[in-house]
This record gives structure tokens, C-alpha cells and sequence, in this order.
């Protein structure tokens, strides 16, 4: 799959505001950018650590994936980015390999990313993306 580092960890919270003390305060990583990513419905904050990010995911909406992930788990890691050349290439070669797919198709994500993602119960319990720029 050529897939070239872990693009970032999304970390599912109630409130950015709140959980962002520990990643600021107690971990000393600087907040660079929030956006929301309408089509997800979710607000996103974003921290960087060497080649990876963090990202933390606040649901804007009760009927958003991570509203009911955060109801069905509590908060807490939510899933793991990997980065590729193309998602959509990445995508073609998990399902040709037996992996259920959500997305058939790349879609837009945050930081003006193509996204996609693979579904956790064919990746072991752990929802998966793949990005490229
Ligand atoms: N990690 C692992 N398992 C998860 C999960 C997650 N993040 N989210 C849901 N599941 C599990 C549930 O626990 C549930 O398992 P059981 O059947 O054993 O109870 C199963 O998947 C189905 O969950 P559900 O609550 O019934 O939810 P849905 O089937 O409606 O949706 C999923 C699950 C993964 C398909 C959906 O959340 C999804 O499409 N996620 C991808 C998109 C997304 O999360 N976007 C937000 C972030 C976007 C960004 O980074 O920009």
C-alpha cells in the first residue's frame, strides 16, 4: 500500500476546550489549528508532534460518528491515520484484500486532506484512515 508514516491519532472529546489543557498544559504541545469539518460534523483541534498529529474530535451534532462513539465508549482514541500517495489507490487495494470499506471513495477531510476509511469490525477493532494530500 505504500503508506509512508501515521498521519495522526483522532482522539474523540466532549469539549475541545476542556481537553486541550492536558495536551497544552501537562504535555507542552501548541494547538496550531482548529477547523470543523462540516460534512463529519465534528469541530477539530490539531497539535503536532514530530510527523504525526494529534486530533482532537468534538462531536457538533448528537447524530455525528463521534457523538455516538463518545455515548457507546466514552472518550478516548476514536482512530488511526495513516498517510498514503492515494487514498483512493489505498482504498481499492484494502477491498481487493477482503477489508469492508465506509468509504468506496476518497472524500474531503480536514487540513484539505482526501480521506477514507476502512470499517474497524475487518481492521481488528480499530477504524482506520487513509490519507494523501
Ligand atoms: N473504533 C472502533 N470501533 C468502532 C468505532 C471506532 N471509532 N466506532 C464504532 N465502532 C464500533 C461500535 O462499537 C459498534 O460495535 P458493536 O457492533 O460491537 O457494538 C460498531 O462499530 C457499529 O457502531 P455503531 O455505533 O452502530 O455505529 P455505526 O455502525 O453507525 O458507525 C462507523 C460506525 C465506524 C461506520 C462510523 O462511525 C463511521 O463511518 N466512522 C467514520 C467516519 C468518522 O468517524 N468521522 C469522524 C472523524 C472525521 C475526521 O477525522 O475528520
Amino acid at each position: 500500500m505504500n503508506l509512508t508514516h501515521i498521519e495522526h491519532i483522532g482522539i474523540a472529546v466532549k469539549s475541545i476546550e476542556e481537553s486541550k489543557l492536558y495536551y497544552e498544559n501537562v504535555l507542552g504541545l501548541t494547538c496550531y489549528a482548529t477547523e470543523t469539518v462540516v460534512e463529519q460534523k465534528v469541530k477539530t483541534a490539531f497539535f503536532k508532534i514530530g510527523e504525526t498529529k494529534i486530533e482532537l474530535l468534538e462531536p457538533t451534532d448528537p447524530e455525528s460518528p463521534v457523538a455516538k462513539f463518545i455515548e457507546k465508549r466514552g472518550e478516548g482514541i476514536h482512530h488511526i491515520a495513516f498517510a498514503g500517495d492515494n487514498v483512493d489507490n489505498c482504498l481499492h487495494e484494502a477491498e481487493s484484500k477482503g477489508i469492508t470499506l465506509i468509504d468506496k471513495q476518497s472524500r474531503a477531510g480536514a487540513e484539505g486532506l482526501r480521506i477514507g476509511f476502512l470499517h474497524p469490525k475487518s481492521t481488528g477493532g480499530v477504524l482506520t484512515e487513509i490519507c494523501s494530500k
